[in-house]
């Protein structure tokens, strides 16, 4: 509890402190929690009378107790102006985590923006400007007439395709249905804005275009399936680390066959079993390893792919269940389209595809066998496919989701208890815009028009593509110069004559200079480039609502002030299209003004809420934030359909009548023959280098680690990328424990710090993905598939040594695995 702050005891609330409802910051799975401040120079105590908890705190707290909390867990912050101390800590009483943290969500209190403390001073509290040639502080007025100004010039002398955005399109803090609708209503509706890009791909396209092709939304089931399925068939996810408390809380107890008795009572009619689990990754993960401890080994079935190799697994697979016959022929009929042509055009053999993924044939048919065969007594096998971004940034991203999504389908393992053919998730959602029909499919490329000079305008929403994107070496080096030649051109006239400072931006506009405007709460890479830097309040500090990855929507409350002058991300939205309506108003364009003109009269997130979701989404107009908040962490799961005796009724899964989301109700199955590495450049990579770089998240660290940066706890763990390498590969490059190394290909460089990992195969390195000090997308080419879906995941490049990595000489290596008996 010392730990680095001398902090030594714990401030109790009160029994009066004030709760709050909130959902994690961080991860799709939104665990519940509840913030309790209370003004601080006031103490709760130990008897249950003097405590929030109600809780006799004199007595040793068993574990798992509601009563507990950490250092990590609390800070003093502001609210309504006045010091109050929070503690924001796990709810015992949520249905998703049952009162389960994580490394990261159990980390909140500390993330927050405390003078007091001294967390987050790093914060944005104002406005911030290029003028004297740095950025300073400015008003909201200034800053946001600035932008506003030149977005106008920019759409009159290039039109709309002259203004480039990168938004959030997610749920969670930086995103969240409020903000998603400000941002899509000032895009897509006052101005109609194609050349936009979503935080972590270079388009504005759907990670899963297939499953939606085909009629299955991606999060179709709930996490109480998990609690009830037969089999987990995972591709390309690492749920431990990912989507931590969903494992922890609902996958393991299955795997352990603590779900029995459920299971017993909710599906009488056959026979149960603990779940097995079938994961595929190339990389033996720790999420393969806390299964054989929850299950043991014989019904874990790691299937150690080659990288970019699904495809020819999952065709595979539904070629081997049909030969069985083991697919659901009823339900296909009844439900679906295309099966007697999607089963010939798909068709692999184990051998053929036991070649291909480097799979034993064995092992192949076992996994065909674990998912598709009915179980003692015919009962349909209930199976929970699963797959996240080791299939989404793979190899033909549509074909592969086609290909599992088909699995599903033809198993008819979408719509029952105990199943579903999901997405595991990123962050939360929370999407609720105008259409996006005007962008097109293949949407545009944003990145390469920025890198080819095109934009003269860019808005940038809570990314920061010099550490996220790929080919990100070129795009940061011509982010830099293009931006550089506005700075300059600033630079050459008075900033107070706004008139003088526009001609001579525009000049530089032309010149192909690029304006830049970034909307973020942190200092970032790309802000460096960046002319205004507005500050956005995150959640907590604003009133969010959002649905987690079994579409459960909650209210986050807000429970303190935002910094300084910062605002919900929805204001700055409304703000900068009153700024525009103002600017075109000025300069005599009283149509275009007209396009903002009472759109935006938001007072508060909560009429940005009543304006978007509330009016647009499905069931949105029985939701307020008053029924919301009467729902507390548990909320409703979308699609809403009621509202009864002070409660809102929702859908625990989707499909459960068979009827999909097509024309005519019928799922569709999709040809989706293999075809090898899709993009040419990878295959000719794989041959040249002598390292596949897998990349990923690790359990500690948050994205891009824009909070973690400025704590200990992670920064100290791990002051470079961490890049597991196999001892032997070691041995041979010469590497130490620690060592800094440069990892290059034809692409680019970048730099992580060698990780011996006794797990990890010869010739296959696993890099943490977006670091500060090492970016992966250095080495990502620029190619895609053919709807602008990068494969960040199969990249090949060679390793040596720069020298010893700063920090690394007082960290610990040892392995992170579970030790397993036996
Ligand atoms: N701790 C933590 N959790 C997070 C995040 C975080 O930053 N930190 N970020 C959140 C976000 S935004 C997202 S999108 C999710 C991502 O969640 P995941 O998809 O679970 O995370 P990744 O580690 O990117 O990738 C998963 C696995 O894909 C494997 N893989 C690589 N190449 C291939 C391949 O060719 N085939 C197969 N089958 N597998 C392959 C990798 O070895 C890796 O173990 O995590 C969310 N949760
Ligand atoms: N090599 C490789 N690259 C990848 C991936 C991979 O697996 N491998 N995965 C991709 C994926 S799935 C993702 S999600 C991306 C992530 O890439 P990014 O989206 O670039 O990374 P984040 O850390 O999520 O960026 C969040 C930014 O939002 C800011 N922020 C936080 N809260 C708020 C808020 O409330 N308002 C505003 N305005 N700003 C806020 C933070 O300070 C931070 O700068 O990376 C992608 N890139
Ligand atoms: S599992 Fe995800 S949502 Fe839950 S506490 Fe951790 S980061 Fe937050
Ligand atoms: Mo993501």
């Amino acid at each position: 509890m010392t730990y680095k702050t001398g902090v030594d005891e714990l401030p109790i609330p009160p029994a009066d402190a004030k709760v709050h409802n909130v959902t994690c910051d961080f991860c799709i799975v939104g665990c519940g929690y509840k913030a309790y401040t209370w003004p601080v120079d006031r103490h709760g105590g130990r008897p249950a009378e003097r405590n929030a908890f109600g809780t006799d705190l004199g007595r040793q707290q068993p574990p798992d107790s509601a009563a507990w909390m950490s250092r990590s867990m609390t800070n003093i912050v502001r609210q309504d102006g006045r010091l109050v101390h929070l503690a924001i800590v796990p709810d015992q009483d949520c249905v998703v985590n049952g009162g389960l943290n994580s490394v990261r969500g159990g980390r909140m209190a500390e993330t927050r923006y405390s003078e007091q403390t001294g967390t987050m001073t790093a914060r944005l509290t104002h406005p911030m400007v290029w003028r004297y040639s740095q950025m300073m502080p400015s008003s909201w007025d200034d800053s946001l007439s600035l932008a506003a100004d030149v977005t106008r010039r920019v759409i009159e002398e290039m039109g709309e395709d002259g203004v480039v955005v990168s938004a959030f399109d997610h749920g969670g803090a930086a995103g969240g249905y409020e903000n998603t609708w400000g941002t899509g209503k000032l895009y897509f509706d006052a101005l109609t804005v194609k050349n936009i890009r979503i935080h972590n791909r270079p388009a504005y396209n759907s990670e899963v275009h297939a499953s939606r092709d085909m009629g299955v939304s991606e999060l179709n089931n709930c996490y109480e399936d998990a609690e009830l399925a037969d089999t987990f068939f995972v591709v390309g996810a690492n749920p431990l680390e990912s989507q931590t408390n969903y494992f922890l809380a609902h996958w393991l107890p299955n795997l352990r066959g603590e779900t029995l008795d459920k299971k017993r009572q909710l599906l009488a009619a056959e026979p149960h079993a603990p779940a097995k689990a079938i994961i595929v990754d190339p990389r033996r993960t720790v999420s393969v390893n806390a299964c054989e401890a929850a299950a043991g080994r014989e019904n874990v079935l790691h299937l150690a792919i080659n990288p970019g190799t699904d495809l020819a697994l999952l065709n595979a697979l539904l070629t081997e269940i049909v030969a069985r016959n083991w697919q659901a022929a009823d339900f296909i009929t009844r439900h679906t389209r295309g099966f007697g042509e999607a089963v010939p055009a798909n068709r692999m053999s184990v051998e053929e595809a036991a070649a291909i993924t480097g799979l034993r044939p064995e092992d192949i048919r076992t996994a065909a066998r674990w998912i598709g065969e009915p179980k003692p007594g015919g009962a349909a096998r209930r199976t929970m496919l699963a797959y996240e971004k080791g299939l989404i940034w793979g190899n033909d991203n549509y074909r592969t989701n086609a290909a599992i999504v088909n699995l599903a389908l033809a198993t008819h393992n979408i719509g029952r208890e105990g199943t579903g053919c999901v997405r595991l998730g990123g962050h939360q959602e929370g999407y609720v815009r105008p259409s996006d029909a005007h962008v097109g499919r293949p949407a545009a490329y944003v990145d390469q028009l920025l890198i080819g000079g095109q934009g003269g305008v860019h808005h940038v929403w809570a990314v920061d593509h010099f550490k996220s994107t790929l080919n990100a070496e070129e795009f940061r080096r011509v982010y830099r110069r293009r931006t550089t030649l506005v700075k300059e051109a600033m630079d050459s006239v008075p900033y107070g004559d706004r008139s003088r400072q526009l001609d001579a931006i525009m000049a530089a506009i032309r010149a192909g200079g690029l304006f830049s405007v970034v909307v973020d709460i942190l200092p970032t890479q790309i802000g460096e480039a960046a002319h205004v830097w507005l500050p956005a309040a995150t959640a907590g500090e604003m009133n969010l609502t959002s649905m987690n990855g079994e579409r459960r929507l909650r209210l986050t409350e807000r429970y303190m002030d935002p910094p300084g002058e910062a605002l919900p991300d929805c204001l700055i939205a409304a703000r900068l299209a009153n700024a525009l309506e103002v600017s075109f108003r000025k300069a005599g364009d009283a149509a275009r003004a007209g396009r903002f003109a009472g759109k935006f009269d938001w007072r508060s997130e909560e009429d940005a809420f009543l304006d978007g979701y509330h009016r647009h989404a499905d069931g949105g107009a029985l939701v307020t934030y008053d029924r919301l908040r009467a729902m507390g962490t548990n909320g409703v799961q979308e699609p809403v359909l009621g509202y009864e005796d002070g409660r809102l009724r929702g859908t625990q899964r989707l499909y459960g009548d068979g009827t999909f989301k097509t024309e005519d109700g019928r799922a569709r199955f999709l040809a989706a023959p293999w075809r090898g590495m899709q993009i040419a450049a990878r295959r000719r990579q794989q041959e040249a280098h002598a390292f596949l770089i897998n990349n990923g998240r690790a359990n500690l660290v948050w994205q891009n680690a824009f909070y973690d940066v400025h704590l200990p706890f992670v920064r100290e763990r791990m002051p470079v990328a961490p890049i597991e390498l196999n001892p032997e590969d070691m041995r041979r490059l010469g590497l130490a424990a620690g060592d800094l190394v440069e990892v290059y290909n034809e692409t680019g460089s970048t730099q992580a710090m060698a990780y011996p990992t006794p797990t990890a195969k010869p010739g296959q390195a696993f890099m943490l993905f977006i670091a500060p000090t090492g970016q992966v997308g250095n080495i990502i080419g620029k190619e895609t598939n053919e709807l602008g879906i990068p494969n960040y995941k199969n990249v090949w490049a060679d390793i040596r040594r720069i020298g010893r990595a700063p920090g690394a000489d007082a960290m610990s290596f040892k392995p992170i695995d579970y030790p397993l008996a036996g």
